[in-house]
């Protein structure tokens, strides 16, 4: 490093190819990527990614502001979440879709647009992978159309309090649980997922005024698993902490886990599984099955069960195609 020449450090609350926004409280600063850092592990689709500490170097800018730089250095990530994404050119690749984060936030609602089976299930297991905290919140609660549809959602939600996720009911049309959601996202950085029309914009309007958000803004129609960059974009809020909404995400397709550890990542099924037969029990048609025979007692809820056969069918045709 030549002397004099001033070095910062920042968060990037935006990437895209080659070059990305840092954010230094309370300046946002424009920078390229330099050519020896692209040159990294091939298996990765984007070398810095939002929610990435960085060292830049300033230059002289000729943007409005002047604050433009040169990325020197991505420091080491305290955690990630990605998933598997389709190369253009055949293949897998893992894509990064977020790092550092104190917790992935899976955001559904009861209905308009419907919860998307097992999907809640697959992005907790895919926290829990990646060492990372999760929170469900059931927004549009407003539309449970009586006491009983109401009382069956906070039930069926609620069993993930039993996993250690935070849940947080939430209308945007009544404000209910709304204070509840501030407090969890408060001085935290938190990636929000979930698909298109669920009610992420509309709730970060609602906590966070000035974003200014739009909302019914579709940005992902064409559905999962494309190798096209998906612009999660960090917003730093008042209170402290950065939230990121991402486009609507239809699917989650882990990267990294194999058929056979994703047991380690369904935590109550793990447990039960103490009474199964065989203890590499995959809890599909063996015999002396403690996770079946839980279902029917009605212990766990079938549909916690089906998640996590679905998932490991997912990955075993995964494996499968890719031939390894
Ligand atoms: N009834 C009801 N509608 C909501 C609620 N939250 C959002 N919406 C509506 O759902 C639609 C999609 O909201 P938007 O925030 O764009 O969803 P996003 O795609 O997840 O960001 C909009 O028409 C919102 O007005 C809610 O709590 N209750
Ligand atoms: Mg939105
Ligand atoms: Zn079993």
């Amino acid at each position: 490093m030549s002397e004099g020449v001033e070095q910062r450090e920042g968060i990037v609350i935006r990437a895209g190819a080659g070059h990305c926004q840092v954010y230094v409280a309370p300046e946002t600063w424009q920078c390229q990527v330099r050519g020896r850092l692209k040159k990294g592990p091939k298996q990765v689709q984007s070398l810095v990614v939002a929610g990435d500490r960085v060292r830049f170097e300033a230059v002289a800018g000729q943007g409005p502001d002047g604050r433009e730089g040169v990325v020197e250095e991505v420091l080491p990530r305290r955690n990630r979440i990605s998933r598997m994404a389709a190369r253009r050119s055949g293949g897998r690749v893992e894509q990064v879709l977020m790092a550092n984060l104190d917790q992935l936030v899976v955001v559904q609602s009861v209905r308009d647009p419907e919860p998307q089976t097992g999907f809640v299930d697959r992005l907790l297991a895919a926290a829990l992978r990646f060492d990372v905290h999760g929170a469900v919140v059931v927004n549009k609660i407003d539309l449970c159309r009586d006491e009983a549809s109401r009382r069956r959602e906070m039930e069926r939600w609620g069993y993930y309090r039993t996993l250690e996720v935070d849940v947080v009911p939430t209308s945007v049309a009544t404000s209910e649980g709304v204070p509840e959601l501030a407090a969890l996202l408060a001085g935290k950085v938190s990636l929000l997922l979930g698909a298109s029309g669920v009610g992420k914009s509309s709730l970060l309007n609602v906590l966070y005024p000035d974003l200014g958000l739009r909302v019914n803004e579709v940005t992902d129609r064409t559905g999962l698993g494309r190798h096209t960059t998906t612009h999660t974009e960090l917003h730093a809020v008042t209170g402290g902490g950065f939230i990121a909404d991402s486009p609507g995400l239809r699917g989650f397709d882990p990267w990294d886990i194999a058929p056979a550890d994703i047991r380690a990542y369904f935590p109550d099924l793990e447990t039960i599984a103490l009474d199964c037969r065989f203890r590499g029990c995959l809890h599909r048609d063996e015999p002396g099955c403690g996770v079946k025979d839980a279902v029917a007692r009605g212990r766990l809820p079938a549909w916690r069960h089906e998640a996590y056969l679905a998932l490991l069918r997912d990955l075993e045709d995964r494996k499968r195609s890719a031939g390894y």
